[in-house]
């Protein structure tokens, strides 16, 4: 039967480009040239990509077509396992960058010489939500580094905070099936404010340091850019003469500590819940790439017997002002991905990927994820092969005799595949004493049995004294925190059993809580294996705000503007911004954009309800008389101003934005940190004041 005619147009025009129509109407760019031929897997040229084989007009399809089989066989299997945990995350390829040599402690091929690079892959992640929840999740944040040195892959597998919530690797089960959804009902999603995971934590002394750490702002950063990363364990390094030292790893970002107030998390989970991605997306597309230098706290054996904690538990961090950090070496992030499954998704990091010159330590939170990094590649990736992969592929050469298996892109070569052999030079690789990894020698006795150690019995001292190294604001965070998420706690004896513990961090939090909860009778203190130490100094380097960057750089200001704005004031903005390395980004009613007072034109990148302040660290309201008497009739342009000023940001504003200003509910509130913008000249000196990130202050004023 002659198939019907198809007597749609072949090519549309559309300003200067051309479309070329397929054979079912879909159209084609032909600007840039030639067009490849879509094929099958096996590069059969395709005809018809758009209408499946069919027995007549209007039968049947026929099995015989291949092409529509190996698309729909292909498309049912594109969905892998996603992480047990870590699932949502986010990766980027870059370098590492030495500083120094680190001869004098380790042996590593990377720590050798000043100057080089060595290619690196990073991914970032939130821990307890699916693969599709929201980034600004209140959770931990995953901070994966692999490095691809010249003697193997190096993956330093860690997390913006730098203790964990257990001490024995035998309980992260357990941990991790409370602190995700409900078994039974599957929610909440991405969130820890719930009974499971609080009966966990309150059954299990030694998380308090963590809960401390997971209740600060810690668990709401601005974006992955503003964060730390620590490898949480002690390490060890060994250099050329056997010798080992201790080591503590720590990134330290160039950009500054940065985080959100929890209200303004909530309402960026609605608003963009891509907003982690999307910034370090743009930020590297835009060629501003994050900086984190690597620092090593090292020690030796007799600075881990004096020290008040055991260097191997987990759940403790060794105070910076205790060991100095050593800054060894920066990481640039400096390309996306081209594929976000091939890279982010398949990538595997494993804690037992260590190189020569770098060991474990006793850790039994470490030695135990070393089992399971391995592991779990196995059901998610599908294979033994895994380290095929591209983005897991060592880049220095690598030889051994593992073969076959599931998708086994290559095998060892020649005849043999075993060792030893007396196939001499045709008989492939040997081992090496001398370059080859080799464990430090450790001595090692004691029964076999299930034991936890007495020096890892004190799970209070360090809460006490990380909560007492914040500053006022982030106190009070923390204790808002606690309330918020324990109020989602249905049972009461759960929110009593935490509470009992803080009593055992500091008073006032723990009634700060208490109060906050409406307990009609405090609790008594939750018994302690080890009473706190309280004389432990404060370190003020555990603080986020007290150690800002001063700079506006990297941020974004949200400018909100009508018809008639003041020309010269946008202008003077954008370049006070440039100079400070700050991207400004356009409000208005509709995203066509304003007409500004000159007669000039000024695109928007966001319509108003698409661009709340949340997504912005910084606002400017720049409108004319008539743009804010229509401005204040709309809802999403007073919460634009309300949440700006609720969330303690840096607001400027222009003479006839008042009555706007006023409409949202802070007319008569004005503080330092709202900046009338009277002349071109006050651009500069607002963005001078954003350098503070956010004016704290005023959040007295809002209680
Ligand atoms: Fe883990 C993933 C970090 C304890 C078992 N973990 C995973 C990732 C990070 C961490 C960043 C995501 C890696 C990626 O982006 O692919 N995990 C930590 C830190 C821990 C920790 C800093 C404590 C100091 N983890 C831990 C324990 C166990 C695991 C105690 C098990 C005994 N972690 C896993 C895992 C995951 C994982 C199940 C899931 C996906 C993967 O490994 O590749 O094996």
């Amino acid at each position: 039967m002659a198939s019907r005619k198809d007597n749609r147009p072949k090519s549309v025009t559309l300003g200067d480009q051309t479309f070329q129509r397929g054979a079912g109407g879909e159209t084609h760019q032909t600007a840039s040239g030639d067009i490849e031929t879509l094929t099958t897997q096996v590069g059969t040229p395709v005809a018809d990509d758009q209408n499946s084989l069919r027995g007549g007009q209007r039968g049947p399809t026929l099995v015989e077509d291949q092409h529509f089989r190996e698309k729909i066989f292909h498309f049912d299997h594109e969905r892998i396992p996603e992480r047990v945990v870590h699932a949502r995350g986010f990766g980027a390829h870059g370098y590492f960058e030495t500083y120094e040599s680190l001869a004098d402690i380790t042996r590593a091929d990377i720590f050798q010489r000043p100057d080089e690079k060595t290619e690196l892959f990073v991914r970032f992640s939130t821990v307890a939500g699916n693969k599709g929840s929201a980034d600004v999740a209140r959770d931990v944040r995953g901070f994966a580094v692999k490095f691809y040195t010249r003697q193997g892959n190096w993956d330093l597998v860690g997390n913006n905070i730098p203790v964990f919530f257990i001490q024995d690797a035998i309980k992260f089960p357990d941990l991790i099936h409370a602190a995700k959804a409900e078994p039974d009902s599957d929610f909440p999603q991405a969130q820890t404010a719930h009974d499971n995971f609080w009966d966990f934590i309150s059954l299990t002394p030694e998380s308090m340091n963590m809960a401390l750490w997971i209740m600060s702002d810690r668990t709401i950063p601005r974006s992955f850019r503003f964060m730390e990363g620590f490898g949480v364990h002690t390490f060890r390094m060994i250099n050329a003469e056997g010798k080992s030292s201790f080591v503590k790893f720590h990134w330290k970002p160039k950009q500054g500590l940065q985080s959100v107030a929890w209200n303004e998390a909530v309402k960026l989970n609605g608003a963009d819940p891509d907003f982690h991605r999307r910034d370090l997306w743009t930020a590297i597309k835009s060629g501003d790439f994050p900086e984190w230098e690597l620092g090593l706290q090292v020690f030796d054996e007799k600075f881990a017997d004096e020290f008040e904690f055991d260097v191997l538990d987990p759940t403790k961090i060794i105070p910076e002002e205790q060991v100095p950090i050593r800054i060894v070496g920066r990481m640039v992030l400096d390309r996306c991905v081209d594929n976000f499954f091939a890279e982010t998704e398949q990538v595997a990091f494993q804690t037992g990927n260590i190189v020569p010159g770098i060991d474990f330590t006793n850790d039994p939170l470490l030695q135990g994820r070393n089992f399971s990094y391995l592991d779990t590649q196995l059901s998610r990736l599908g294979s033994t092969n895994f380290n095929h992969l591209p983005v897991n592929a060592p880049r220095c050469p690598f030889h051994h005799f593992q073969q076959d298996g599931h998708m086994a892109f290559h095998n060892p070569k020649g005849r043999a595949n075993y060792e030893p052999n007396s196939w001499g030079a045709e008989g492939g690789p040997r081992e090496n004493p001398e370059t080859g990894f080799a464990s430090h020698p450790e001595e090692l006795e004691g029964p076999k049995g299930r034991y936890r150690s007495e020096t890892f019995a004190d799970h209070y001292s360090q809460a006490r004294q990380f909560y007492l190294s914040q500053t006022e604001v982030e106190q009070g965070h923390i204790g808002d925190a606690f309330i918020f998420e324990l109020s989602k706690v249905e049972k009461l004896a759960i929110r009593e059993r935490m509470v009992a513990h803080l009593l055992n961090v500091d008073a006032d939090l723990a009634e700060t809580v208490g109060k906050g909860l409406r307990l009609k009778t405090m609790p008594k203190a939750a018994d302690a294996a080890r009473p706190t130490v309280t004389g432990l100094k404060p370190s003020p380097k555990l603080s986020i705000i007290a150690n800002g960057p001063q700079s506006f750089k990297g941020r974004k200001l949200g400018v909100l503007l009508s018809d008639g704005v003041d020309i010269g004031l946008v202008t003077a903005l954008k370049a006070a911004l440039d100079k400070e390395g700050a991207q400004i980004e356009f409000i208005a009613p509709q995203v066509g954009g304003v007409e500004a007072s000159d007669g000039s034109w000024i695109e928007a990148q966001q319509k108003i309800d698409g661009g709340p302040s949340v997504l912005y660290d910084a606002v400017a309201i720049l409108v004319s008389e008539a743009g804010a008497a229509e401005l204040r009739k709309m809802p999403a342009a007073r919460d634009y101003v309300a949440d700006a000023f609720a969330h303690c940001k840096f607001i400027a504003f222009s003479a006839a934005a008042q009555p706007l200003m006023e409409k949202a509910g802070i007319g008569a509130d004005l503080d330092d940190g709202c900046v009338a913008l009277a002349k071109p000249a006050d651009a500069k000196r607002f963005i001078e004041t954003c350098r503070d990130l956010r004016f704290w202050e005023r959040e007295k004023t809002l209680k």
